[in-house]
């Protein structure tokens, strides 16, 4: 569908001079183009597929383990629409878990139980205050450039709030919600102090702003005045620290290995407030911010605040950073509506990819530090290629032997370049052929992944692709398709495909790592609970006036107390220790007619309160099979007049 916009073979390495960027009008031909594209022979452009299809089994990566076979990586996905995170095993891409974190949760009773509630945030009345989410980026705490199984961070865009996941037990244990921001896209731990060597871990996870907004909001309609914010969350209390105030929009995110740089890519510089309005001008930035220099001002007092939010904000603005060597920011210049920036491993660069330009910018992080040094005089100097490689570019991994794997959207690719190979085409060396290879897939990648590569250990073995359509590539469902991510061998110099794995929709984002990296517990410790029943006996019911307090302990195939009795209108706390030690023997709790469902894991204990509804006999029964008396394990609530 594209061929004949650009050849995108290997063989035809692009020149610079050949670079078109795509205007508003040809977009009209982006979207046909799309469309074509549910025709798999149209899909591919003229580029053949390089390499040939790997059978399960095959190539140096296998990805069918046979049962009883472990993955040998996690990989943590977002969910989307239903806000949690789902994990998953690779290279199998079965799924293990799903963590929810925005959305309440049937299995688990998130949003359901006392504890639940009270970190996803509830209104005055009791009710969760949001019930939707929309989770896109997903990434991980570091120590020493790698990942330190500490937390993982997932953001949702809608309601500008972060989830942070305690990787121990595999759980969300707290929400922040950004203030002023709407569209809270983009997501990124720092990796490092930026001025405390002996801090090598993060302490700070970078939100960026993606939607621009009067501030404070409250009925402003002059949009010229619209503005984002770039906000640092504390990684340990998960407070805001600080806000910088830009210009143009956020996207994505990326930090570097030292800890000095943050950046966010900006397809939005014109601020405008109409879809063509933000396709208006031939470049757009990637916004550097110097952390060091933020923190100072902040400390100095050189801030403000917006509306009723006590947050720091300081101006991060072009106007109020012309001065190099004072700059808390710096927008470097790169080609139209970009999209993703990603930190290549061995720290040198970030890459943002070009979206409407069929280009990836190679930004020299150590320039960037020069620039801010008053070393470098021109910002542009900090580019260190800024080269072709195909039609969409979207998002970048990397495999650790200095080679970059950028999806292509619309040519429904995946390029495998090399970063050396491309600055010094960049810089003249017109028979550098920096694109390794090209690989086919199904079809219109968004994400991509490598095994362990936004850290310094990137081992590339296997790549994975999120496949935004997947079309023909699975029996048809009915008219909602499932989402294709695919599995790529990248362990030799040509791509391999591996596998197809439909996901539910709609995974965004994904990272994942040796599974060595994480050692979660599989027994809760009972004193980690300050209200557990820590013993049968301690089974009982208490009265103080309309509010009763009904407390179990289980143990399997028995509840501590045989029934229990309340009365109508009663507020009902019900507190459930479950005491079996055993790994893998969770119990759940249902009342019919009472909105009650939720399990406990052992040595877990959770808490539902709820109205004690019309007189009778409720039966509440274990929903989680534990035991060959399963069936048997329940108790009698009795609701009296
Ligand atoms: S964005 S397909 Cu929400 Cu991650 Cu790039
Ligand atoms: Cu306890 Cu089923
Ligand atoms: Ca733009």
């Amino acid at each position: 569908m594209t061929d004949k916009i650009l050849d995108t073979t290997p063989e035809a390495q692009p020149e610079l001079g050949r670079r078109r960027f795509f205007n508003t009008t040809a977009l009209v031909g982006l979207t046909a183009g799309l469309a074509a594209c549910g025709d798999k022979s149209a899909g591919t452009g003229a580029a053949p597929a390089s390499a040939p299809l790997a059978h399960a089994g095959g190539g140096a990566n296998a990805s069918h383990l046979k049962p009883g076979e472990l993955d040998s990586y996690y990989g943590f996905w977002s969910g989307g629409h239903t806000g949690d995170v789902r994990v998953l095993g690779i290279p199998s891409g079965r799924e293990i878990l799903r963590i929810p974190c925005f959305v309440p949760d049937a299995l688990v009773g998130w949003g359901h139980t006392n504890e639940s509630k009270k970190i996803m945030g509830t209104k005055a009345d009791g009710s969760l205050r949001y019930t939707v989410g929309d989770t896109h980026h997903v990434h991980l705490s570091y120590k020493d450039g790698n990942y330190d199984g500490r937390y993982a961070w997932v953001n949702d865009k809608i309601n500008s709030r972060v989830a942070r996941i305690r990787l121990d037990y595999f759980v969300c244990d707290k929400i922040t919600m950004l203030p002023n921001v709407q569209g809270f896209h983009g997501i990124f731990p720092d990796k490092a102090d930026p001025v405390d060597p002996k801090i090598n871990y993060t302490t700070r996870v970078f939100c960026g702003g993606e939607f621009s907004i009067p501030l404070p909001n409250a009925g402003v309609e002059d949009e010229k005045q619209y503005r984002s914010l770039f906000t640092c969350v504390d990684a340990e209390t998960m407070d805001v620290r600080w806000q910088a105030l830009i210009d143009g929009n956020c996207d994505l995110v990326a930090t570097s290995y030292d800890g000095k740089l943050a950046a966010t890519n900006q397809y939005n510089t014109e601020m405008g407030a109409k879809f063509a309005d933000m396709m208006s001008a031939e470049r757009d930035a990637c916004v550097f911010f110097n952390i060091a220099r933020i923190e100072e001002a902040v400390k100095a007092g050189k801030f403000k605040t917006i509306g009723s939010s006590k947050v720091p904000v300081v101006d991060a603005t072009r106007e109020a950073n012309k001065d190099a060597k004072t700059a808390l920011a710096a927008y470097v210049s790169v080609p139209k509506n970009p999209h993703g920036v990603n930190a290549s491993p061995d720290g040198k660069y970030f890459i943002c990819a070009g979206k409407l330009s069929p280009t990836a910018t190679v930004i020299e992080l150590s320039k960037v530090l020069d620039y801010f040094d008053g070393k470098l005089e021109k910002l542009d100097g900090a580019i260190a290629a800024e080269v072709e490689l195909g039609l969409g570019p979207l998002h970048t991994a990397f495999d650790g032997r200095g080679n970059a794997y950028t999806t292509l959207f619309l040519d429904s690719q995946v390029v495998k370049w090399n970063v050396d190979k491309a600055i010094a085409f960049h810089k003249g060396d017109k028979a550098a052929k920096y694109v390794v290879d090209r690989i086919d897939v199904h079809y219109q990648p968004g994400h991509i992944n490598a095994s362990q590569s936004e850290t310094k250990a990137a081992d590339g073995k296997f790549l994975a692709v999120g496949c935004k359509f997947a079309k023909d590539r699975f029996l048809p469902v009915g008219p909602l398709h499932p989402e294709n991510e695919q599995l790529i061998d990248i362990s030799g110099e040509k791509m391999a495909l591996l596998g197809d794995h439909p996901v539910r929709g709609e995974p965004h984002d994904f990272v994942f790592f040796k599974r060595d990296l994480l050692k979660p517990k599989m027994v809760y410790n009972l004193d980690d609970f300050p209200h557990a029943v820590k013993d049968v006996k301690d089974s009982g019911v208490t009265r103080n006036g309309k509010k009763v307090t009904v407390k179990i302990a289980s143990v399997a195939p028995a509840f501590g107390l045989t029934e229990f009795k309340v009365k109508k209108g009663d507020e009902v706390t019900l507190i459930l220790t479950n005491l079996d030690k055993v790994q893998d023997l969770t119990h759940g709790f249902a009342i019919p007619g009472h909105n009650v469902n939720f399990i406990v894991n052992p040595q877990e204990t959770a808490s539902v309160t709820f109205t004690a509804g019309d007189p009778g006999v409720y039966w509440c029964y274990c929903t989680h099979f534990c035991h060959a008396l399963h069936l048997e394990m329940r108790t009698r609530m009795i609701v009296e007049a």
